[in-house]
């Protein structure tokens, strides 16, 4: 609906895919607030290309995206499922609010620290990735960004270009040229984490696929990653800083069932981490297998797919074309 307020948010096709942790921070609550807001949701493969991809990898892997948000929920009737590249505004509005970003907070981003100690060759693309996330918010006048808490620096910095570009090209206008977006991180699995490693976040493009539990994982796949996933030894269930990987697995039972992670613990009394091992496998193979087989299915229909994508690239495009002609008119460019 039109009037209501605006909602963007999007995943990279990157990696193995879709995996647990950007269902559970991210695209489950996109599906819940999709009857409150106007929403586009978007495959972000702009950004993909900020670290090297494998071309015939990264084309099924952008039509995987689009296929897994509406098998999680997506309602491409009511919402925009689209890809980045077919919306030339995100680049065009990218490079406006990059020469009005400061190379001191670029510097300070913990994803470009994290990303850029792992490899050789740092695109400056990798560096610049804040403010073409920025773009992709402020081009749709958005008021709200469901994200994991991974995300919550980008989200301020967007909020501060925002204001930055109000204050320095439309300081006396009657209305602000771009909507600062509020951030919406869920309070129960905004920070899912790796089952091979419970104190570094689950990640779908980890050189580890143990630790990743991804949409398109057999049953088989789920149970095996679960059973090996680490624990400790102080054999308690219970929520506590001290017990990472027991508190993860307990926070994935209380995404899914809606109890507290406290009450799944309770209701684990006295057993041991076998079956809480075997309890959260259980859950989560059941929350995956309706949605892995709906993504085989739309992925079969790629003319339905692409119509999806063709019609809501269309209708994004022309939102996008009003703010980068304000945008552009308030920074004094000459008017076509
Ligand atoms: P990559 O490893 O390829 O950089 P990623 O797995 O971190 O990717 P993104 O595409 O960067 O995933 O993130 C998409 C969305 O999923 C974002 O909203 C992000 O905050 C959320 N997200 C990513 N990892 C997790 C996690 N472990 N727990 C909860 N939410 C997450
Ligand atoms: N940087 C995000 C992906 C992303 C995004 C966005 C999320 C790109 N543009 C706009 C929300 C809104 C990530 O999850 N790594």
């Amino acid at each position: 609906m039109a009037s209501q307020p605006i909602l963007f948010s999007g995943v990279q096709p990157t990696g193995g895919g879709i995996m647990l942790g950007n269902y559970m921070g991210a695209i489950r609550n996109w599906v819940k607030l999709q009857d409150s807001y106007n929403c586009l949701f978007c495959v972000v493969d702009l950004h993909a290309v900020t670290v090297r991809q494998e071309p015939a990898r990264l084309r099924e892997l952008s039509y995987r995206n689009a296929a897994s948000y509406i098998a999680c929920g997506i309602d491409p009737e009511r919402s925009l499922v689209f890809m980045q590249s077919h919306v030339p505004a995100h680049a065009e509005l990218a490079w406006l609010l990059t020469c009005n970003t400061w190379m001191g907070e670029l510097s300070r981003m913990t994803q470009f620290k994290d990303k850029s100690a792992k490899g050789e060759n740092i695109g400056t693309g990798l560096f610049t990735y804040p403010s073409l996330m920025a773009a992709d918010i402020l081009l749709y006048q958005t008021k709200i960004v469901p994200v994991g808490q991974d995300q919550k620096q980008h989200l301020e910095l967007a909020r501060d270009l925002a204001i930055r570009m109000n204050n320095t090209y439309a300081a006396k206008a009657k209305e602000p040229l771009l909507t600062v977006p509020d951030v919406y991180i869920p309070p129960v699995g905004a920070r899912i984490m790796s089952l091979s490693d419970p104190l570094k976040k689950m990640s779908k493009s980890d050189d580890d696929p143990a630790g990743t539990v991804f949409l398109m994982d057999t049953d088989a796949e789920i149970e095996k990653k679960f059973k090996r996933a680490v624990t400790d030894s102080m054999n308690r269930i219970a929520v506590s800083d001290e017990q990472p990987g027991v508190k993860n697995l307990l926070t994935i039972q209380s995404v899914i069932t809606g109890e507290s992670p406290e009450a799944c613990a309770a209701a684990l009394e006295g057993q041991g981490y076998a079956k809480l091992k075997g309890r959260t496998a259980e859950l989560v193979i059941e929350t995956l297998r309706p949605i892995r087989e709906k993504v085989h299915q739309l992925m079969d229909d790629k003319t339905y797919l692409d119509g999806v994508l063709k019609r809501s690239a269309e209708a994004a495009s022309a939102r996008a074309e009003k703010t980068i002609s304000r945008v552009k008119e308030a920074m004094g460019f000459v008017t076509r």
